[in-house]
């Protein structure tokens, strides 16, 4: 049986999950999509047999629907989440969950009201080849105990809508998830330093930004966030451990080397991606090929909404460390049985 898949949003990253599931998920196809900018909508479902609506609710209940990927921007997911829960539908949400740990906080009330998990979070950093053998390793202890991460996260350029805030709750909140699954333990505290913003970012941002955090285990973790870096798309790690560090995102393996003669003279060098979508694009797959084949058996993998409600709570005590400069402390409730 094919699961039908209801994509709510389809902006990037919603349009490219319906080219995913259309042209390389198995076991799963389009059924419906929803967008309020109805011609965008009906962009992304071209050449596809499936219902197009501009409200959420309306394609949740078209014929076929058996499970949503929310790809809507973070402050709509909670309205969409409910309703799909009401439907009982499995639900495979973009990050964040919510922007906000209160409307997490309510997501995950309300899976315990229903007493069973819908929802995975698309952290898909967690499915990256690089990411996943940097967990083994670090995981396998040889490099023993993790003292500290050092994290660059860059974007060629931001979209028009972005704000200073949504460099910690949408591109930081990454590093989030990472820092919590790379190295199984909860961040503490949250501290941010702005350097002079750089001259070609837009006026009103902020950008870049240096983030550190503190975790329950004692590490240390540190963050360059810079959302217009001009030159492409660039998401690197390093685990320093006591005996040894491990790196990825160093290009190895995600960009082309080049060789070619300019202006006459030998040049050797590498490409750089441009954006998520082709950077995480493997990443991506497997995530949406993992969430379809769980769903088939009922079950939910992966980051689920007690994940994203950590991440929304981190992400708020970072744009509090952001509007005051100060390090700002995280205050986790209580992790109910549902999430253990
Ligand atoms: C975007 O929403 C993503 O999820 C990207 O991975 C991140 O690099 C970007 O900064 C976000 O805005």
């Amino acid at each position: 049986m094919s699961l039908g898949i209801a994509v709510i949003g389809t902006g990037k990253m919603g349009a490219d999950h319906v080219r995913r599931i259309h042209r390389t998920t198995s076991g799963a196809h389009v059924a419906a999509v929803a967008d309020p900018d109805e011609a965008r909508a009906k962009e992304a479902a071209a050449g596809i047999d499936c219902a197009v609506h501009t409200d959420p609710a309306a394609a949740l209940s078209a014929p076929g629907v058996d499970a949503v990927l929310v790809a809507s921007p973070g402050p709509a997911h909670e309205a969409t989440l409910l309703a799909a829960f009401d439907r009982g539908l499995p639900v495979l949400c973009e990050k964040p969950l919510t922007p906000d740990a209160a409307g997490a906080a309510r997501i995950v009330a309300a899976e315990q009201r229903l007493g069973r998990r819908l929802v995975q979070v698309g952290f898909m950093r967690r499915y990256d080849s690089e990411y996943v053998r940097l967990k083994a390793l670090l995981d396998g202890g040889s490099l023993g105990r993790p003292l500290m991460l050092h994290c660059r996260h860059r974007n060629a350029s931001s979209p028009s809508f972005f704000t200073t805030e949504m460099l910690v709750n949408d591109s930081v909140v990454h590093e989030v998830d990472a820092t919590r699954w790379l190295l199984g333990q909860e961040i503490t505290a949250v501290t941010v330093l702005r350097p002079a913003p750089s001259s070609y970012a837009p006026p009103a941002l902020a950008d870049p930004q240096l983030v550190l955090f503190e975790t329950d285990g004692g590490a240390v973790v540190d963050v360059e966030i810079f959302v217009n870096c001009g030159f492409g798309y660039q998401v690197r790690c390093e685990a320093v451990c006591e005996r040894g560090s491990a790196e990825i995102g160093t290009g190895q393996e995600h960009a082309l080397t080049v060789q070619s003669a300019v202006d006459g003279r030998g040049r050797r060098g590498g490409e750089i991606p441009p954006d998520y979508v082709v950077r995480f694009a493997d990443a991506y797959d497997r995530q949406v090929q993992a969430w379809v084949d769980a769903t088939h058996e009922g079950r939910v993998e992966g980051p689920g909404a007690w994940d994203g409600y950590a991440a929304a709570a981190v992400s708020e005590a970072g744009v509090r460390a952001q509007r005051t400069g100060e390090r700002v402390p995280v205050l986790l409730r209580e992790r109910p049985a549902l999430y253990a």
